[in-house]
């Protein structure tokens, strides 16, 4: 992390960075400087250096604000600015978004807290910030033209406030909402209990869901896009490009979801079953919880579940929506399965002799191969485990529940290793005689024409 005058000295004479505390110690009580986050690599959680005792959030590809003490009151400063995010590697997007990312960092605080939130405005039009779910005076909601006038290009607003409750909370703009949202401005608010015994847990990770559409080959959101979005993201970031929730075994975890797009967003976690345990209205109360695989996240509002990490394994964590884990897709490709390609690539062969017909068995295919891509675009789907291609994009990533990870440690432990006998096998012995159907075009060699297995269903099964 660095603060601006840090990111100006190593930019301009390579000077060796200022420890990241510095801002801290030389700021004055005046306007407290902006922490700048310069890449998308998760950052290790913030633990409080005094006060009330917390166990940190952990933001994918994220960060948390760094706040000063002034007088009892605890003081932030955002900056609203265009940023430039790396969205995937290969991938960049000039969005909108606070302190040098999207989205932007999180703030933490505990109950009881009163904050004191600078807010610089950066963006060539005005903006606010809305505090989504935390009980406030109607002057600090930030609901530009009701509750304050918008914050011009250049200037700094302060809100103030008490934190009334704890809980799981979102800010965003109030003010040409549609497109500065489209455009990556937003962030988690988290406000630890002031009690550390109620409801602790080792691990608690954020993801927030978002969404934007870029043509493959550009760098700026269609900000007009209501639906069709063609990137979903995670934190302003896709798979595989999502880091992995990593995760000590025994650990009790929570997760919590925040959704900013214009859909829902069924959350599904393999290998476990858990709990809601928190919206952004407040905590559940355990009588009123019930068992779940699948959440599903409406949209502008927050979950958090939390499960007991006793399974080891990696184990797929997503949205259920097959479209939101493909990256940069068309939806306007026709459906070739099942259709005959045959006569169609002997003309196509004529001129273009590499032609490869694709699509007749399905789109799996597409993830193996590499197929030139303009600039700046990602696959549709990508992602390569210990066993192939994943052949999943977007909202996707890996729990990875390993023995003995220490306290604090995010760092990806690689792949998890199947203890022998505990990992599906090929069956390799005779195969009965297969009675359904005939062979159909779909098993056939593209140019010859010659059906391939003479039964489709038994060529699949018996690959050897
Ligand atoms: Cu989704």
């Amino acid at each position: 992390m660095m603060n601006r005058r840090q990111l100006l000295g190593a930019g301009a004479g390579g000077a060796a960075l200022l420890s990241t505390t510095a801002w801290a110690q030389t700021s004055n009580m005046g306007l407290p400087e902006a922490a700048l986050m310069d890449g998308p690599a998760t950052q290790p959680p913030a633990a409080p250096a005094s006060g009330v005792p917390y166990n940190p959030v952990v933001t994918l590809n994220g960060w948390t604000l760094p706040f000063r003490m002034n007088n009892g009151v605890k003081e932030f400063h955002l900056v609203a600015e265009p940023v430039e995010r790396e969205l995937a590697e290969g991938m960049t997007a000039y969005l909108w978004g606070y302190n040098g990312q999207s989205i932007g960092p999180t703030i933490e605080a505990v109950e009881g807290d009163r904050v004191r939130i600078f807010v610089t405005n950066r963006l060539p039009e005005h903006t606010t910030v809305h505090w989504h779910g935390l009980i406030l005076p109607s002057g600090m909601d930030g609901v530009g033209g009701l509750s304050q006038p918008g914050i011009p290009p250049g200037k700094t607003f302060v809100y103030e406030f008490d934190l009334v409750k704890s809980g799981t909370f979102m800010y965003h703009p109030h003010a040409d909402e549609m497109v500065q949202m489209a455009m990556g401005m937003m962030g988690f608010f988290i406000v630890h209990p002031k009690d550390p015994a109620f409801m602790p847990v080792d691990r608690d990770f954020l993801i927030m869901l978002n969404a934007f559409d870029i043509d493959p080959g550009s760098y700026v959101p269609k900000v007009m896009t209501m639906t069709d979005f063609n990137l979903w993201t995670w934190n302003s970031r896709i798979f595989p490009s999502i880091d992995p929730l990593v995760v000590s075994k025994n650990d009790r975890v929570r997760v919590r979801v925040g959704n900013l797009t214009m859909t829902n967003h069924p959350i599904h976690m393999h290998g476990y079953d858990f709990e809601v345990t928190c919206t952004d209205g407040g905590w559940v109360r355990p009588e009123a919880r019930w068992p779940e695989v699948t959440i599903d996240i409406p949209v502008g509002a927050m979950r958090a579940y939390e499960f007991d990490a006793v399974h080891l394994g990696d184990w797929a964590i997503h949205c259920h929506k097959s479209h939101h884990t493909m990256n940069a897709m068309g939806h306007d490709v026709p459906t070739f399965i099942g259709a005959d390609k045959r006569a169609l690539t002997r003309k196509i062969r004529l001129v273009q002799p590499e032609y490869m017909p694709m699509g007749s068995t399905g789109m799996a295919e597409m993830a193996e191969m590499s197929m030139p891509l303009p600039d700046n675009t990602v696959p549709m789907m990508a992602g390569w485990g210990p066993h192939g291609p994943l052949e999943m994009g977007g909202m996707f990533s890996v729990v990875k529940v390993r023995e003995g990870i220490s306290a604090g440690d995010y760092s990806d432990p690689g792949w998890y290793e199947n203890p022998p006998g505990t990992q599906a096998w090929e069956w390799t012995g005779d195969l009965p005689e297969a009675s359904r159907a005939a062979a159909s075009p779909v098993g056939a060699d593209p140019v010859s024409g010659t059906a391939q297995p003479e039964n489709p269903h038994a060529g699949h099964a018996g690959h050897n």
